[in-house]
């Protein structure tokens, strides 16, 4: 396969092998087989984005009963509203602004700008998670975002100030038609804001289930510079962001129409440094993920060959990759624990291991827990102190296989 950002060759550097759609969550005695697809992951020689060797349909991914919904985390809920109050005071201009965001999902960011009265529209293609935003009072379209829904939406409601997106971006393909709708639809002087789980941060951590089949691009600053330049636009401005493992909060505005904030080079200058997008850095990854698979998986049958019980903490998205990868299923953890509702008496995609509600943790507590969800640690153990006073233990595989 070419580069989907540039057509330029690509090198292949990781194989996680035979994966399913990693939000699929098995109906128990659903007779359907499920869709698998092989999840490799290369860097194009020319323009350096690292991406998916193998495109999963987004119509298999993205529909009425996609799971995931991000209201889920309390750090999360906290991170979107800081995030929207923002855009409402630095990003608006004139006496009727409109603010898009690319999967709104359950409304999260936007219900704070629609309870400041402010114009906006989420465009989000699942429907059962957009009828969670619409019930909130959120403005959603169920659609798709790609050139014909800016065309259609531009028609509708105008051009708009700010167009954000978190966590979407990166699970897009079809990026031409992304940035030609974003230049349809962005005013002359208005940005593109999108975050995403940051290259540099995934390999410095190992942090290898963030390879999945929604998240099709891992981005950094070069890569997205490239990619904005071949629309007209350039990167002004860029961010860390703690969340999910690590990301970058990229603007995007027009070529000439902001300056460039000083951290833009200095993360350009850091990268290039650090060679995060050489093939010998990427190959090294792919080593180091090889042994922790290694490690993972004997310390699990090690541990149920003492007698140990083990059960999973968050039913994720990125666990497919590491369930299935690592060849985890019912017979090394008993259940995974989820507070989603669409994930709960469901199977885990492709290692059909049981997921249950968070009642069912504490009753009782296991001896150890595999913490899938390690990008809310904090606020996870936070919330179950009573794990650890029981004597019971945390296993992590990211940045490294260790137990706390
Ligand atoms: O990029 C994506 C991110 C934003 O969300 C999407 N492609 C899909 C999804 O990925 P994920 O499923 O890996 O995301 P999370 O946020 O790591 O998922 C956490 C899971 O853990 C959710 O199913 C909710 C659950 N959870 C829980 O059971 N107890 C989460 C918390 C914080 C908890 O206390
Ligand atoms: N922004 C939320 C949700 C991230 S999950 C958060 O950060 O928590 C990714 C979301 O992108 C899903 O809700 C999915 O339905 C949506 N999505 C996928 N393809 C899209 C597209 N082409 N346009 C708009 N949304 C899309
Ligand atoms: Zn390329």
């Amino acid at each position: 396969m070419a580069c989907r950002i540039c057509s330029g060759r690509l090198r292949e550097f990781a194989d996680f092998g035979r994966q399913p759609i990693s939000d699929a969550f098995v109906e128990p005695g659903d007779p359907r087989e499920e869709f698998f697809f092989r999840l490799a992951v290369g860097v194009c020689e020319s323009c350096t984005m690292v991406q998916l060797l193998e495109e999963v349909p987004r119509e298999r991914m993205f529909h009425e009963g996609y799971p995931y919904v991000s209201s889920g985390s309390s750090v999360m809920r906290e991170h979107f509203h800081t995030l929207a109050k923002r855009l409402l005071t630095t990003e608006l201009s004139g006496d009727d602004p409109f603010v898009v965001e690319l999967g709104c999902n359950d409304g999260t960011m936007l219900e704070v700008v629609a309870d400041a009265g402010v114009r906006h529209l989420g465009v989000e293609p699942s429907g059962g998670v957009a009828d969670l935003a619409a019930a909130k009072g959120v403005r959603v379209t169920k659609d798709f975002f790609e050139a014909a829904t800016a065309a259609r939406v531009r028609a509708e409601d105008g051009p708009a100030d700010v167009i954000y997106a978190a966590n979407t971006l990166c699970h897009i393909p079809y990026m031409d038609s992304i940035l030609s709708g974003v230049d349809t639809l962005l005013k002359v002087d208005g940005v593109f804001v999108f975050e995403d789980p940051y290259l540099a941060d995934i390999v410095a951590r190992s942090s290898f289930d963030q390879i999945y089949d929604e998240h099709f691009y891992f981005f950094c600053a070069g890569s997205v510079s490239r990619m904005a330049a071949r629309h007209g636009f350039e990167l002004v401005d860029v961010e860390r962001l703690p969340v999910h493992g690590g990301e970058v909060r990229y603007t995007l505005a027009r070529i000439g129409a902001r300056t460039p904030a000083p951290a833009v080079a200095a993360m350009l200058a850091e990268e290039d440094a650090a060679g995060i997008t050489r093939l010998s850095a990427l190959d090294r990854f792919a080593a180091t993920v090889e042994g922790n698979r290694d490690r993972l998986t004997a310390l699990l049958k090690g541990l149920r060959a003492q007698g140990a019980t083990i059960y999973g903490y968050g039913a994720t998205a990125k666990s497919a990759t590491v369930l299935n990868y690592c060849g985890i299923g019912p017979d090394l953890l008993t259940f995974v624990s989820d507070t989603t509702p669409a994930k709960q008496g469901r199977l885990t995609p492709g290692s059909h291991i049981p997921v249950l509600g968070p009642e069912a943790f504490r009753d009782p507590y296991p001896d150890y827990a595999l913490l899938l969800a390690w990008n809310h640690a904090e606020e996870i153990m936070a919330k179950e102190t009573g794990f650890r006073e029981s004597g019971g233990r945390w296993i992590l595989y990211v940045p490294d296989v260790h137990v706390v």
